[in-house]
């Protein structure tokens, strides 16, 4: 380490962090330490790094760059993500796990050496807005500077931060290898490790490069965010954050969880609307109202679908010059990056994609179509190079919270939107009983049903019934309690088409602002408070100049007992067989919800319009 990078470091008076790099230098022995600072020439020589064989090639915009992971290292990698855990830690069985001597030990092992030959990085950033309640500071030990580049476009910049915090241990420590590479990508699978270190809050991630197991402020630090909100009283979510907006100026800001690839990105984008974030979010009581913040000030969104018909703004932004990098699509000779659903026709095209020499119908070597993107190929740009950021977009008091949507991938049992009776109710029977068709996002089949309480089981590092627990009593004391919604982006009719259009996900935000603000009158369900035909058929014709017939919400907002009742059978199964820890409550809130359904069966049959549920 350079005497100049070596102050650097020393201008941060805190040992503890002093400790964890030196650790990391002894132990992957780099050739040379780079110290990373605030300044624009660090984050330069980062972005120059990064495309002299650091993970990164220029396209021929300006500023735009592309990176490609691995074949089969698209996606997180569930199988070889695990918490460190002590024989006193109880996490219950959901949550992957690993004794934490053996895997610490073997982890090291692989770390040993690895950066012999490379430069290592360190860069700090700030989860959440800088120097505001919301603030963890970090400290990243990579040799990718492709991770690095990631983080400064994602992150506010952490290093002015990392000052403020003194000698204090609450920051967060990642280290990172992407091991030996061939063509720029990591090699050694069966080396692959992401391991959280719940105790010393501290990650490692080896042979990998795909953002979502490198990128330490990503979902790395949502997991040890998750612990700590839930020993501090705040909530950490796997959520997006954005401005509604009503009539007469009027915005409402809502949060909301899907599962990857369900359309979370696209919500936080639609047209007319401001966005804050589109992943993550931190939930602080303030005052008698929850605030929320965006923990991020950037976007590694899924690129498929993105075109200017469906996500005009993040369109634009991507075939703008300006500082964006794509990962996993096809680049064609002349530079130029290209994707499943962007609205142009790829049959003809060629190029390189991340499976190499690419021209439309090419197979992998098991017969399977390599598609000219990855279903999962992502895009990472800061919010500050969109039309549509938010105002309050790194507000430090965050944002004030009016409303929550939990969503999932559904193709035949909830409508398109209903609000929760009540907070408990909505925590229990929309969050915590999400269910969602598996995607591309996450290693794996895809298209089956998959239970993923609040979306964010991947992520959650505390025993399920405690985070739940969590989530019910943080509307203890507020004056304002933020309204629950479920939403539905899939439903499907029995010939397997979608009965809506991915437009129409912002009649339904626009409705939920409505009834936040007590503007419209509501359907009661079984399940909870469902839109009249006549308020959606006008935000329809406003937002989207469709004539909303009396069929097509006929169809879409049946109430269908059979389905709801399966669901909530097979929900509860799940936490009776595998969630110990799981409140009473919950239970208790299962029996009311089947009882309603029942007396709703008897009276009105199988599967309900909601013009029946009217109360003459
Ligand atoms: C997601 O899959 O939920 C993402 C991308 O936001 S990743 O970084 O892989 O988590
Ligand atoms: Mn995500």
């Amino acid at each position: 380490m350079s005497a100049d990078n070596f102050d650097k470091l020393m201008t941060i008076a805190n040992p503890l962090m002093h400790d964890f790099v030196a650790d990391a230098v002894e132990l992957c022995q780099p050739d040379s330490v780079m110290v990373c600072t605030d300044a624009k020439e660090d984050i330069e020589a980062i972005r120059q790094m990064a495309l002299n064989g650091g993970g990164e090639t220029k396209l021929a915009a300006e500023g735009h760059t592309f990176h490609f992971d691995g074949y089969n290292d698209q996606a997180r990698d569930p199988k070889r993500t695990k918490y460190l855990v002590t024989p006193e830690m109880k996490l219950g069985k959901n949550l992957s796990q690993i004794d934490k001597k053996e895997g610490v030990e073997d982890v090291r092992s692989i770390l040993a050496g690895s950066m012999k030959g490379k430069q290592m990085l360190v860069a700090f950033f700030c989860l959440g807005p800088i120097n505001s309640k919301f603030s963890i500071s970090c400290v990243q030990v990579t040799d990718s500077p492709y991770v690095v580049h990631s983080e400064s476009i994602l992150y506010r910049p952490g290093y002015e931060q990392f000052k403020r915090i003194g000698d204090s241990d609450g920051f967060f420590k990642f280290i990172h290898t992407e091991g030996e590479t061939e063509n720029q990508v990591s090699i050694n699978t069966d080396k692959r490790r992401i391991y959280m270190d719940l105790e010393d809050n501290q990650v490692y991630s080896t042979n990998t490069q795909y953002a979502g197991n490198t990128v330490g402020l990503k979902k790395l630090a949502l997991r040890l965010g998750i612990q700590k909100a839930s020993n501090e009283g705040w909530l950490a979510e796997h959520m997006f954050v954005m401005g509604a907006h009503g009539p007469n100026k009027r915005v409402s800001y809502f949060a909301g969880a899907f599962p990857s690839a369900c359309g979370k990105t696209s919500t936080s984008m639609i047209s007319g609307q401001t966005i804050v974030g589109d992943d993550i979010a931190y939930l602080r009581k303030e005052g008698g109202e929850i605030r929320v913040a965006n923990v991020e000030q950037g976007i590694f969104g899924i690129i498929r679908d993105v075109n200017p018909t469906e996500d005009p703004e993040i369109y634009k932004s991507l075939t703008t010059p300006g500082e964006v990098i794509f990962g996993n699509v096809l680049i064609t000779d002349e530079g130029r990056p290209m994707w499943l659903g962007m609205g142009e026709d790829l049959s003809q095209a060629k190029g390189t994609n991340h499976g190499g020499e690419w021209t439309y119908g090419k197979k992998d070597e098991d017969g399977n179509e390599i598609t000219a993107s990855h279903k999962n190929a992502r895009y990472t740009v800061g919010i500050s190079s969109l039309d549509n950021r938010d105002p309050l977009a790194d507000a430090p008091e965050g944002v004030p919270l009016s409303g929550i949507f939990y969503g999932g991938r559904d193709s035949d049992t909830c409508v398109p939107v209903e609000q929760a009776f009540n907070w408990t109710e909505g925590i229990i029977l929309k969050g915590a009983s999400i269910e969602s068709e598996t995607t591309a996002a996450v290693l794996g089949a895809e298209g089956v049903r998959k239970f993923d309480l609040m979306s964010n089981l991947a992520f959650i590092s505390v025993p399920l019934g405690k985070y739940i627990q969590s989530n019910i009593d943080f509307a203890d004391g507020l004056d304002n309690v933020p309204s629950i919604f479920s939403v539905n982006y899939f439903l499907k009719n029995k010939e397997g088409q979608y009965l809506n259009t991915p437009l129409d996900k912002k009649v339904w935000l626009l409705w939920a602002e409505l009834r936040v603000n007590g503007d419209v009158d509501a359907i009661e369900t079984p399940t909870g408070y469902i839109p009249l035909y006549k308020d959606l058929a006008a935000l329809f014709k406003d937002n989207l100049g469709h004539d909303y017939t009396q069929g097509e919400y006929v169809e879409q907002f049946t109430i269908r007992i059979p389905e709801l009742l399966a669901k909530i059978d097979r929900v509860e199964k799940i936490y009776k067989e595998t969630v110990a820890s799981a409140p009473a409550i919950m239970y208790e809130t299962f029996d009311t919800q089947r009882k309603r359904l029942e007396d709703t069966k008897a009276k009105h049959g199988e599967y309900i319009s909601p013009f029946d549920l009217i109360k003459k």
